[in-house]
């Protein structure tokens, strides 16, 4: 029997967070890694385990304390618990071991029990930073217990609404415990396998990987009901808060602004978060619920549009029902709500592109000899990026609190790209900073990215601005949807040689035709009015991209 002191972990940066949970009482079992107490920093929750088993004796903090980086948080009195714990890791790897051939006889199998604990140990392996605090479904588990695996292997198969990721292994060894399942929902942080490796490789359980330090997002662990909602507040919107299907597992907020939502009967997928990454704070809840109060109009679910009839279509012949996508869906509720919220106008131009074509294609050998293939969508990044600087009104997206506007003193453009799957649109990030060479380096690894479905969350994040090119299929003109927040999209059609007047002649000219879609909250007429003969300038001669 010992007492042990358990203290907080490296908190990835964090000055100082705040204790939001504590999760068990004195006197209760622990189990290895059972969370211990709830931690919330600005930017994430995260929930400190237990490096020991045993019991806890007691806490060492209070609830809404602030603790930091080896602060005492516990006393556990380990005892028999633990050791059989740590005893039962060596039994259960022989009896997975596999018969080996005629190489060198592994260390597990020599004298399991003097000296596997003295040069192995065990490493928890956990989802690192996925790019978002969104859940993911577990869709593939590519090892087994008793698998040898080295560092980079994959360990599983994540997928998004947006994209599939493999779970590469942090460490080298062998597989001695799958803690997730296939149909799980995972999130930056939870826990995947652990692994027996050598202890020249493992990192002390104890101090947990960095992403679960500081991404670990906890949902909202406790099943206590929820307090009564005050009567003023119910009237307004409760209603709306529990509409049926509403979830707000999927939503970035930290478990206190989880339960503050719950006591007052809001859902937080309507609620806008203006912490750090969108993170929904308490002052956004009760921002949202004081605007719900003096705007019961505002919290109303129903846009009054009326519905589309559902048709039995079978009735006038053979149908099939086929599965959208998750990424069609996606991409469906997006446009829907893009559509309903946001005045767009739509103007029109055409670029002569008889130069810029001449000097493209005067680049493929070039571009063969680096690998790079330059379509004309890397100019039209380039000027798009330039004419984001020349306009900065078309950086901009509306704050959440309806008085401001956010000037982005970044340029990231995103790309529409057409994939199997549906519509995905991963960001050339400071597509300003970059030339022709890399843009196009770019685009070939990204749109490569996006048909294979291997794109992550933060290729897609960020975009101020987006360009749909339908180029390379055809059309003369389209209305492209804005991307909301974002305020500004252009389409572009099929560039087509046209006799263009010269002052004296009719000549035959390049022309691409070009469809600027914004938002008339945030822009006006004369301001898209300007971008796009800015970009019509740069594009018909892009010597001006030069200066
Ligand atoms: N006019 C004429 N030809 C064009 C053109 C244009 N505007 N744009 C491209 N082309 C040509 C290219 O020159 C290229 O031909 P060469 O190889 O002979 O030079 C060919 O068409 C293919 O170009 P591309 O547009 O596919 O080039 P890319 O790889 O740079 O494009 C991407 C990448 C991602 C924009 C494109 O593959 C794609 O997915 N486009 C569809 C976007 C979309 O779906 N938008 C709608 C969104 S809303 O539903």
């Amino acid at each position: 029997m010992a007492v042990e002191i358990v203290t907080v972990p490296d908190l990835g940066g964090a000055e100082s967070v705040d204790v939001i949970e504590l999760n068990l009482t004195p006197g209760d079992a622990v189990e290895l890694e059972d969370s211990l107490i709830v931690l919330e920093s600005d930017k994430a929750s995260m929930d400190v385990p237990s490096p020991f088993a045993g019991s806890l004796v007691k806490y060492l903090v209070a609830d809404g304390a602030t603790v930091k980086v080896g602060d005492a948080i516990a006393e556990i009195e380990t005892g028999a618990a633990e050791q059989s714990a740590q005893e039962e890791a060596p039994v259960e790897e022989t009896s997975v071991e596999e018969p080996q051939q005629e190489t060198e006889p592994q260390p597990a199998e020599e004298a399991p029990a003097a000296k596997a604990p003295a040069v192995e140990s065990e490493q928890l392996i956990v989802v690192p930073d996925i790019g978002s605090d969104d859940e993911v479904d577990l869709i593939e588990i590519s090892i087994a217990i008793g698998d040898q695996v080295e560092e980079g292997d994959t360990l599983v198969v994540l997928e998004s609404d947006k994209a599939t990721m493999d779970v590469p292994s942090s460490h080298s060894g062998k597989v001695i415990k799958i803690l997730a399942a296939e149909g799980d929902k995972l999130r930056t942080g939870s826990q995947v396998a652990i692994l027996q490796v050598s202890n020249a490789e493992a990192e002390v359980i104890a101090a947990p990987a960095e992403a679960t330090a500081v991404a670990t997002e906890v949902k909202s662990p406790s099943v206590a009901p929820a307090a009564p909602v005050p009567a003023a507040a119910q009237t307004a919107i409760s209603a709306p808060a529990v509409a049926e299907g509403s979830t707000s597992a999927d939503v970035y907020a930290g478990p206190s602004v989880r339960m503050l939502a719950r006591e007052l009967g809001v859902s937080l997928e309507k609620v806008s978060g203006t912490g750090p990454r969108g993170r929904i704070q308490k002052n956004d809840v009760d921002s949202y619920v004081k605007n719900a109060l003096n705007n019961p109009a505002s919290a109303s679910t129903g846009s009054g549009i009326p519905e589309v009839p559902v048709v039995d279509f079978s009735q006038f012949g053979e149908i099939e029902s086929i599965k959208l996508t998750k990424i069609q869906k996606l991409t469906g509720s997006n446009m829907q709500r893009n559509w309903l919220n946001v005045p767009h106008v739509t103007q029109f131009d055409d670029a002569d592109i008889t130069e810029l074509e001449d000097f493209r294609k005067s680049l493929k050998a070039e571009g063969e000899k680096r690998g790079i293939r330059v379509t004309p969508v890397a100019f039209l990044i380039k000027a798009i990026a330039a004419s984001l600087h020349a306009n900065p009104e078309f950086n901009r997206s509306l704050a959440g609190d309806g008085e401001h506007v956010i000037q982005k003193h970044y340029i990231n453009v995103g790309m529409a790209v057409d994939t199997p799957r549906g519509l995905m649109v991963p960001v050339i990030k400071d597509a300003n900073e970059k030339g022709i060479w890399e843009i196009s380096e770019n685009i070939m690894s990204l749109a490569g990215l996006a048909r294979d479905g291997k794109l992550k969350p933060s290729d897609m994040q960020g975009g101020c601005f987006t360009l749909s090119s339908l180029g390379a299929i055809g059309g003369t003109g389209f209305t492209p949807i804005v991307n909301a927040p974002e305020v500004g999209i252009l389409g572009v059609s099929k560039s087509q040689m046209k006799p263009v007047w010269n002052g004296s002649e009719f000549a035959p000219r390049l022309t691409l035709p070009l469809c600027l879609s914004y938002d008339h909250r945030v822009i006006n007429g004369g301001d898209a009015g300007r971008f796009m003969t800015h970009l019509v300038k740069l594009l018909s001669d892009i010597r001006y991209l030069a200066l």
